[in-house]
């Protein structure tokens, strides 16, 4: 269990080391990169030795922050995840340096609370967001890096500002952010307004394979690892898949199941408004938001696809309520 602090305790305790490791979760959206580069380049301003780590490489259409990843140049004294919502979000590359994380700040209600503390803001849209308190906390200086990284972390965490997650005060610190130099033109193109070649052949695959269920209130899509691999989808492309299920019309549901190299399906689930998506995937052994969710089935693909539907018609037909604060 982790000790909870406050912004003004993981101020003192980051001021007090030098070198420090920044943790990612594995499929690194721009909420976990974001969050750790703008951290990277705070620490770095106050003259420390400090590296980001992910178990999955870090998508090129990030390059613009800027991030030097670790190369065991220094042991690190002080490890810190950000966005990381449980141990198994770690990855290979990752999870021991996770089994002795120091700190976790962390937006996601559902966090397992693995660290020795957390700062954990279950109101906040996204990471990025409780990252810009901290870092004025600190008394660093937001430089238009620091700017570009936080809107990133904030505007993929929102859908470009669209989610039901956004507040008055995610726009209050995006306008922080554009005072302060944010590229959001350059960015919202960069991030909402283009996409791979790669992205729209496995968006044809994924279509293929659309079925749907529970009198077309569930929509259901698959790709094997062999499509993935044909594709040559990257991480952020499919990332991108996951929206879209839900976006047909009359669809409550919207899952996307990707199989992994090991075999098993790493299942997306998003919802409309009113299902909860984390009460699905928390009984599956996963978790997230309301509306966004996660986890991982082991086994065939039919019976994958069984135990996840069992628990959508579960949840469809005995709604688990979503507490307002969350
Ligand atoms: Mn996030």
């Amino acid at each position: 269990m982790s000790e909870i602090l406050d912004i003004a305790a993981v101020v003192e305790r980051l001021l007090k080391v030098d070198n420090i490791l920044i943790l990612c979760h594995k499929n690194p959206d721009g909420d976990t990169i974001g969050s750790a580069g703008a951290l990277f380049w705070a620490l770095k301003a106050l003259g420390k030795n400090v590296m980001v780590l992910c178990s999955d490489e870090i998508p090129a259409r990030y390059n613009y922050m800027n991030i030097a990843v670790f190369d065991d140049s220094y042991s690190p004294e002080y490890i810190v995840a950000v966005d990381v919502a449980g141990m198994q979000l770690f990855g290979d590359v990752t999870v021991s340096w996770a089994e002795n994380c120091h700190l976790c700040i962390d937006h996601h209600p559902s966090n397992s609370r693995y660290a020795d503390a957390m700062l954990l803001d279950g109101n906040a849209a996204a990471t990025a967001e409780v990252m810009y308190d901290l870092l004025v906390a600190m008394g660093v200086q937001i430089t238009p890096i620091i700017a570009n990284c936080l809107y990133t972390g904030i505007a993929t965490d929102t859908g470009c500002f669209k989610f039901a997650n956004v507040t008055p005060r995610t726009h209050t610190t995006t306008a922080k952010l554009m005072e302060a130099g944010a590229e959001y033109v350059m960015l919202n193109e960069l991030l909402f307004e283009s996409k791979s070649r790669r992205r729209l052949a496995i968006e044809r695959i994924a279509l293929e394979s659309l079925e749907y269920h529970f009198d077309d209130t569930c929509a259901l899509v698959v790709l094997t690892k062999e499509q993935i691999a044909e594709t040559g989808a990257d991480g952020t492309d499919l990332e991108g898949i996951t929206s879209m299920p839900r976006t047909i019309e009359g669809v409550k549901v919207g899952i996307t199941m990707r199989q992994q190299p090991t075999g098993s399906y790493k299942v997306s689930v998003r919802t409309s408004t009113g299902v909860n998506a984390c009460a699905i995937c928390a009984r599956l052994g996963g978790g997230g938001h309301h509306r966004a969710s996660g986890c991982e089935i082991i086994g065939g693909l039919q019976n994958a696809k069984a135990a996840l539907l069992t628990e959508v018609e579960r949840e469809l037909k005995n709604p688990t309520p979503i507490e307002e604060q969350e």
